[in-house]
């Protein structure tokens, strides 16, 4: 049915204006104010309230299986929590075993995401390297709508990727006009510290941040970017975790590189504290990696995002339960690492960002929606409120309070790292593609109603990087 949202002031990245938005059939149609409209519409009165670009979450791992266990948050459950907090889309990630084509991943990801209620899209993690991962990389990127391929540099003797597989697919990501994102920790490095902490007796969850120590983010930030400019391929650095990263991102971006960072709520706003609570439950409920950061790194962070070299918020939501954490009780290193947040990312960022004069309102809309849009090429179609674009809103209450906490969130999971916070500025109506699916605390969703969105590859970027890197073209001496 078609919708009518009336009062309502609209935020973009760019502009604040007030007046009505109609939709139909899954698009923004109209955009005024008095609008007429036909009687059969559904009439949403907003008034007092923002209508904001939905959410976009560009880092979720739904039902991921990972370190022997499987998160419990479904492709269900997870979109439709996402849009109780006002995300309308998330981008997940498949991640193929080693040796496991990506084409075959690829295929089981999207029949786990198919019972989805929100928008969906994946970026497909190069784990290994082979001529097959070369031509399904092609695949994806022509026939799939995957303009995005990530790397872990952590996790050695599982899905780590050594500097050879970077360099190949990077290289490859480049001839295909796709962008590389990598998780940068220096993977032999956590692995070496690990065994030494364990040796030492450290078996707990306080050893965990002591073995993925800053400069394990520093320097595989450094190693990935300047493998990144020497091929001239632009690269997304995802959950900047500390200073040491940030730093070597400023370096690049100042350097003219096409280099982005994302933050997850949780680095912004959760301390490397929790680590040290003699509670094992709770200290384990917070092993994700990288790590939650001393307070320096946290500030760092926010001036990132202030300044613009971090563009991008992300939660990085992976939920494992108490009874899956527990797997790593006498030995940290087996405990499944993640933690949740895709429901309360908006809220967090909205009442530490906006209500805090850290961000202004369309800054927060740049920082939730329309930078991951611009960066993974779904811009104007998401990441705005525009006539055309697809008709995912989110009305924003910024009155309304609530404290947070695993009792009442819609995440499928024992544990909120936010637990008990207070925040001001919620979600009252949150519509995606046209179809308003979450309205005054009550969700309207049905399994099997999301979209898969395919994201195109970047033609005109590559021609100017291709600029670029004729810099670097050897030119032969004749003797
Ligand atoms: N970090 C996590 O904490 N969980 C999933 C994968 C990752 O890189
Ligand atoms: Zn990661
Ligand atoms: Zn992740």
């Amino acid at each position: 049915m078609a919708i009518i949202i009336r009062g309502g002031t609209i935020v973009n990245a760019d502009q604040t204006i007030k007046a009505d938005v109609y939709c139909d059939e899954g698009k923004i149609k109209a955009i005024g104010l008095d609008l007429d409209v036909p009687s059969k519409t559904e009439v949403i009165d907003a008034s007092g309230q923002l209508l904001m670009p939905g959410g976009i979450d560009p880092h979720t791992h739904m039902q991921l299986p990972f370190m022997g266990t499987v998160a419990t948050e479904d492709f269900f459950t997870g979109t439709a929590a996402g849009l109780a907090g006002g995300t309308t889309t998330i981008i997940d990630f498949v991640i193929p075993n080693p040796q496991q084509g990506l084409m075959d991943a690829y295929k089981m990801w999207r029949e786990w995401s198919e019972k989805s209620c929100s928008n969906y899209s994946f970026h497909v993690a190069v784990t290994w390297w082979d001529d097959s991962v070369h031509k399904d990389m092609g695949t994806l990127v022509r026939e799939e709508g995957v303009n995005s391929f990530k790397h872990f540099m952590a996790y050695k003797n599982a899905i780590m990727a050594d500097d050879e597989v970077l360099y190949n697919s990077f290289s490859r990501a480049v001839d295909l006009g796709a962008i590389v994102t990598a998780h940068a920790e220096n993977g032999e490095m956590v692995y070496q510290l690990q065994r030494k902490l364990l040796e030492m007796g450290m078996t707990g969850p306080e050893a965990h941040p002591l073995s993925r120590p800053p400069a394990a983010e520093g320097e595989a930030a450094n190693r990935a970017i300047r493998l990144a400019e020497v091929i001239g391929v632009p690269l997304y650095l995802v959950h900047v975790s500390t200073k040491d990263g940030l730093d070597e991102i400023i370096r690049a971006r100042n350097a003219g590189q096409r280099v982005y960072g994302e933050v997850l709520a949780g680095h912004l706003l959760v301390d490397e504290s929790v680590y040290q609570n003699p509670d094992f439950e709770f200290a384990a409920a917070h092993v994700m990696s990288p790590p939650f950061r001393a307070p320096e790194h946290q500030d760092a962070l926010w001036k990132g995002l202030q300044s613009g070299n971090l563009q991008t918020t992300a939660t990085d939501h992976c939920c494992f339960c108490a009874d899956q954490k527990a797997a790593g009780k006498d030995d940290f290193t087996l405990i499944p690492n993640g933690t949740a947040g895709v429901e309360d990312r908006m809220t967090m960022l909205w009442t530490h960002g906006v209500g805090t004069g850290r961000l202004t309102p369309q800054e927060f809309v740049a920082v939730t929606s329309t930078n991951t849009a611009k960066i993974f090429n779904i811009h104007p179609r998401k990441g705005v409120i525009q006539v055309g674009a697809d008709a995912d809103i989110v009305i924003w209450d910024t009155e309304a309070t609530k404290t947070i906490s695993k009792d009442t969130h819609h995440q499928n999971i024992d544990f909120n790292i936010f637990e008990g916070r207070n925040v001001k500025g919620l979600p009252t109506n949150t519509i995606c593609n046209g179809e308003l699916k979450y309205a005054d605390g009550e969700l309207r969703v049905k399994a099997n109603t999301g979209t898969y969105i395919k994201r195109p590859a970047f033609p005109s970027i590559f021609g100017a990087l291709d600029k670029i890197a004729v810099k670097n073209k050897p030119v032969k001496v004749v003797r």
